[in-house]
């Protein structure tokens, strides 16, 4: 039996043997229910990510390619991204809080609801897979700060200086003219979400950030935060954010987007759908951006985003192209 099925069948009869009169017929009606549909079936391998991170889903495509799974996947898939000295809002040379610190979030889920993370973590390079180890060696979901970083020292991540000659030239230009104030960067829109489904039709995430630029020393947005930068429910499908992740976590955005889906939406209306929710709180902001980015369990994938002023910009669909790394569009 699928172990879906069998979780299925075993929860409603634990139901009934606990309160046995009352839900006797409940049980009845449980030898009535039809068998959960694989939708598994046919579904090929695929990984998508936001925006233009197209050495990330070669990466990622790469280790699905040889039957790797979805988690292998993305994480080695973001971490390209991590590594790259270049993208200055993700792993090493991101860009530092106005105090000069490179804080990194990350985090990542599994087929089985398993999940880990660490935020606000400094001088290690690959904040994903210290959010791996989280999950498969502690007994938590969340490291933060010092903690995280020792625990990755603990783990054998090495000591890695992440502020960059450029970021930190750029970070002592900004402090000329900022009046050390932080707002929200809305420049800041590289952050990588990275959904994939392997060749068992099984569903992981991950999402890695340095987050705002020039941020508040300690400040967290939504991209470690299970649930708001990232969701995988492997029975219906997975989403990730991009943008202000403040308000991300308001509206626990990846959880909703999966639970839309749930309900029977498209990848790429739940997505439409939440960006619509956060924009309804925000009528009188024309000056931030947001994205999701979402898979079901049938492979089809979504993607939608709002830009300062007011543009839009969709996904193009891994159906429409038959390009099995997809990334995010820019308008
Ligand atoms: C954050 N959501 O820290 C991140 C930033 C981001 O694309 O996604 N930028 O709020």
């Amino acid at each position: 039996m699928k172990r879906r099925n069998f979780l299925k069948n075993s929860t409603l009869s634990t139901a009934g043997i606990i309160s046995a009169p009352l839900f006797a017929s409940c049980q009845e009606t449980k030898k009535e229910l039809p068998p959960i549909a694989d939708t598994t079936v046919g579904v090929k391998p695929i990984v998508i990510c936001t925006w233009n991170f197209k050495n990330a889903t070669a990466k990622a495509w790469e280790v699905l390619e040889k039957g790797g799974s979805s988690l292998d996947a993305v994480e080695q898939g973001v971490m390209v991204e991590e590594a790259d000295l270049s993208n200055e809002t993700v792993g090493n040379g991101g860009r530092p809080d106005r105090d000069g610190h490179v804080t990194l979030d990350a985090c990542i889920m599994d087929k089985d609801g398993n999940c880990g993370a660490v935020l606000c973590m400094e001088n290690i390079a690959h904040p994903v897979s210290v959010a791996r180890k989280v999950m498969e060696d502690t007994p938590h979901v969340m490291l933060a700060g010092k903690g995280a970083e020792q625990f990755a020292y603990e783990k054998g991540f090495p000591k890695t200086n992440l502020l960059t000659e450029k970021a930190k030239k750029d970070w002592l230009e900004w402090k000329k003219n900022s009046k050390y104030e932080t707002i929200i960067n809305i420049e800041n829109h590289d952050t990588i979400g990275m959904l994939a489904i392997d060749k068992n039709g099984d569903i992981a995430g991950a999402c890695t950030t340095s987050g705002m630029g020039y941020k508040m020393a300690g400040r967290v947005g939504d991209s470690p935060i299970i649930g708001a930068g990232l969701f995988v429910d492997n029975e219906v499908g997975g989403a990730t954010a991009t943008g202000v992740g403040e308000e991300v976590v308001r509206t626990v955005g990846s959880f909703l987007i999966v639970e839309l889906m749930r309900q029977g939406k498209s990848p790429q209306e739940a997505c439409e759908e939440g960006v619509r929710r956060i924009m309804e709180k925000n009528k009188d902001r024309r000056d931030f951006q947001i994205g999701f980015i979402a898979i079901n369990k049938k492979g089809e994938t979504g993607g939608y985003c709002i830009h300062p002023g007011f543009s839009y910009s969709k996904f193009t669909g891994a159906g429409q192209s038959n390009n099995p790394t997809e990334t995010f569009l820019k308008s």
